[in-house]
């Protein structure tokens, strides 16, 4: 058993740091955008990022646009019934004061029409615009096909 958890730590250790980025446009921090890898081009990429909007008024996440993909969209999951669905997303309110997270089973960005594959390591960036705050373009980390998100400390999940 002592063994097990020492060669857990050794593998964690081990593991490269992903980065994570931190970029603030007026009132608004954005945290942490990352993908994950995609096994070809043809099916659509997903972003996801945590924003906090410090300020006193409200914004909201209009679009998001990349040289990634050519069809990039705002989507929202929602759970009906035990059945997961995806609707379009016109925009994403980011109320004052609070922290809205584009991660998996909720909102996040779907990029259709991949330009490459997306590869593990690679990072590529995406602007976001936003009602008040206006435009800001962030880079986005490639992690692997199965991570769910990069370590942001103690406001991640
Ligand atoms: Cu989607």
């Amino acid at each position: 058993m002592k063994t097990h958890i020492l060669s857990a730590l050794i593998l964690m250790a081990s593991s490269p740091a992903i980065a994570c980025e931190s970029t603030s446009i007026g009132d608004l921090s954005v945290v942490g955008p990352w993908s994950r890898a995609t096994i070809g081009a043809g099916r659509p990429a997903v972003f996801y990022v945590a924003i906090t909007n410090g300020g006193a008024s409200d914004d909201a996440l209009l679009a998001i646009s990349t040289p990634a993909a050519n069809m990039p969209m705002l989507h929202e999951t929602i759970v009906t019934d035990g059945v997961a669905s995806m609707l379009h997303a016109m925009s994403i309110p980011l109320p004052a004061g609070q922290t809205v997270q584009l991660a998996p089973g909720g909102y996040h960005g779907m990029l259709m029409g991949l330009t490459a594959a997306l590869k593990e390591g690679e990072t590529f960036p995406i602007t976001l615009t936003f009602e008040v705050a206006g435009d800001v373009t962030v880079n986005v980390a490639v992690l692997s096909l199965r991570a769910e998100g990069p370590d942001c400390g103690t406001d991640g999940q």
